[in-house]
């Protein structure tokens, strides 16, 4: 069984990731967070991503890291640049020099949410980020090329994920819903997918509704179980259509959050 460092592992995604992987890996489980609830295949090492040495302690000896450790959404500049942009290049830092042969980078989909709702994009679209969250994300995609084509890392999978839950949660996330089953085998690709270079994908379910165009995903052998079409007559029921508002951009309410220059800066939820 290989061994994966979990970073973040205390969220959200990363607790659906600790039971869809749970079979699969020897789980070495880290946070800044305590976990006290560790399974049989797993260990925990508390870490600050913001630290370097602490980052080389944990990927010592480790086959692959998926990364999801840092800040999940919009903050502030400070905490961006040490949760996100420090973390990021510690993460593929510490990969390079303790041998990390894969990398699995959580991308998001924040890092193209200037485009809008009625554009089609696919993976090799200018960044077009809607936050200093999203600026990260497109940073951490730069970090893992640079790592792969320069210093070795021989897998980096970069995935923009929508958003992952156990179903959709409104309108918007009808496009960009992604199952932690789906998930869980996009991860299983950065990890497993023989000589896969460095790859950026999207993380979405089949999603009738989506912007998308996955095709890379698929060709690296992508089946997503789930769709998010189960769940439209329910969802366009119970939630209003949101017409003529930014948040018609990709990115929601990410874009709208300090739209023009607001100097209150509401973060958004
Ligand atoms: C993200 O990147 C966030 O991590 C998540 O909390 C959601 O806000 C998601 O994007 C989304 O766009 O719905």
């Amino acid at each position: 069984m290989k061994t994966i460092l979990l970073t973040g592992a205390a969220g959200g995604v990363g607790t659906f990731l600790r039971q869809e992987l749970a079979n699969k890996y020897a789980l070495r489980l880290s946070d800044i967070e305590p976990i006290d609830n560790l399974g049989p295949n797993e260990t925990y090492m508390q870490a600050d991503v913001s630290d370097l040495d602490a980052f080389c302690r944990i990927a010592e000896g480790v086959d692959g890291i998926i990364h999801l450790g840092g800040m999940a959404v919009e903050n502030t500049w400070e905490i961006i640049l040490s949760a996100n942009l420090i973390g990021c290049y510690n993460m593929y830092e510490a990969a390079y020099r303790q041998g990390v042969k894969r990398v699995v980078f959580a991308s998001s989909n924040h890092a193209i949410g200037f485009y809008s709702r009625d554009q089609r994009i696919n993976e090799d679209v200018t960044v077009r980020p809607d936050s200093r969250y999203g600026v990260s994300k497109a940073f951490g995609e730069a970090l893992g090329s640079l790592y792969h084509d320069k210093y070795g890392i021989e897998g980096v999978l970069a995935i923009r994920i929508g958003n992952v839950a156990t179903e959709p949660a409104d309108r918007r996330r009808l496009s960009i819903w992604l199952s932690p089953r789906d998930l869980a085998q996009l991860v299983t690709i950065g990890i497993e997918y023989p000589d896969l270079g460095y790859q950026i994908v999207y993380g979405a379910s089949d999603n009738e509704r989506g912007w998308w165009d996955n095709s890379n995903a698929y060709r690296l052998g992508y089946k997503p179980q789930d769709r998010s079409e189960d769940y439209a007559a329910d969802i366009l029921a119970n939630h209003p259509a949101e017409e003529g508002k930014p948040s018609l951009h990709q990115g929601g309410t990410f874009v709208e959050s300090e739209l023009g220059g607001d100097p209150s800066r509401k973060d958004p939820a």
